[in-house]
């Protein structure tokens, strides 16, 4: 055998020199392109996550890393108060949430929230401090339409708006009594819920106007159906809630009935939720009304029948609804929303 011929020798047979060079570097070629290809294609994320470190691989989805506290299942962030109603609706209070997370899930939805107030007759004046407050701690980062009804459009005051938030003046009528002023809210809401908040927002939060907001008051009330602790109530047995006992009522609850005593100043849910919520409430209340009574606490009372057999998603702690006359009690870390002391001779049915 030729002492040229092997593998090599045979190849160099089949082909001249300059051919052989040719494909060697073809091959190489080849390969170079395949690794480059490898590394910059469908790797594309794998090339950020080694670039970035703000950035992470996640079922192929970009997101903003989000570092926090884990949550922690021995030690929860407070045992002093209850935290989740019998039907496992979760109860806010400061520590039992993360507001990152919160934020980063309804910002992903672009949730619109409607914040409705009303201001008939000499309760305007509350509108100024209330909405410079609202545009300091309520739903801030998320997308805001204030809700004003009043009967007097002209006396609503100029607040500058952070952007992606308005207001939305509703001119209504007034009623001579303050009762009926109070109840009437709840006709108001419901009709206004299925003619225009539906179309606009995804959730209502309904509330006094004689209040300030003195905190963060964020997406973590925002469930179906939300009710909140009445200040004067959270701790007390069930026989000393103020709930409508006359069984001529349709406000009535036995006395051996009743989750917690709820405030009539802030309640709020889906526009669905609260359009079902609003509409028996009214209609509850002109029963009462044919039948000449009303409530010991108004729409309040009907707020808590209804609660009793359409048990809410979500509860707010006293934290969303204070009052400083009731002092400052330790198992309060944050007073979000307070009521603004009022002058009742000078307010009232003026
Ligand atoms: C007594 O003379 C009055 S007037 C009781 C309530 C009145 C009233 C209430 C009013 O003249 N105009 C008005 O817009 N309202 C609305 O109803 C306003 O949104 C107010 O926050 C809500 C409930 O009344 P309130 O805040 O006076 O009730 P409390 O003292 O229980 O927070
Ligand atoms: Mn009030």
């Amino acid at each position: 055998m030729d002492k040229h011929q092997g593998k090599t020798g045979v190849v160099k047979g089949y082909f001249p020199k300059s051919h052989l060079h040719v494909m060697g570097f073809s091959t190489l070629l080849c390969f170079s392109f395949g690794y480059l290809w490898y590394v910059f294609s469908g790797t594309s994320s794998k090339v950020s996550d080694t670039t970035s470190s703000n950035t992470q691989d996640f079922h192929n989805i970009k997101k903003p890393r989000m570092i926090y506290t884990k949550p922690q299942i021995l030690k929860p962030p407070r045992c002093d108060v209850l935290m989740m109603t019998p039907w496992f609706a979760p109860i806010v209070w400061e520590g039992t949430y993360n507001s990152e997370i919160l934020n980063e899930q309804f910002r992903q939805r672009n949730v619109t929230v409607g914040l409705t107030v009303f201001a008939i007759k000499k309760y305007v004046v509350f509108l100024k401090t209330f909405l410079e407050t609202a545009e300091t701690y309520f739903m801030v980062g998320h997308r805001v339409n204030y809700y004003i009804f009043t009967d007097r459009p002209e006396e609503v005051p100029k607040v500058a708006l952070k952007e992606g938030r308005n207001v939305v003046v509703l001119q209504v009528q007034n009623y001579p009594r303050w009762q009926e002023i109070s109840m009437r809210r709840m006709e108001m809401l419901s009709y206004f819920s299925q003619q225009r908040f539906i179309n606009e927002v995804s959730y209502l939060v309904c509330v006094d106007v004689d209040m300030r907001f003195n905190d963060q008051v964020g997406v973590e009330i925002l469930s179906d159906l939300f009710g909140t602790l009445h200040p004067g109530f959270y701790a007390a047995e069930r026989r000393s809630f103020t709930y409508e006992r006359r069984p001529a009522s349709q406000a009535y609850v036995p006395s051996d009935e009743g989750d917690f005593y709820y405030m009539g100043s802030i309640f709020g849910g889906t526009v669905m939720e609260v359009y079902k919520l609003t509409k028996k409430c009214h209609e509850a209340i002109m029963v009462d009304k044919a039948n000449g009574i009303e409530a010991i606490w108004q729409e309040e009372s009907h707020l808590n029948k209804y609660f009793l057999y359409h048990k809410p998603t979500k509860i707010l702690s006293p934290e969303y609804m204070w009052d400083d006359n009731l002092g400052r009690p330790e198992i309060l870390k944050k007073r979000r929303f307070l009521a603004v002391p009022k002058n009742h001779a000078a307010i009232r049915n003026k």
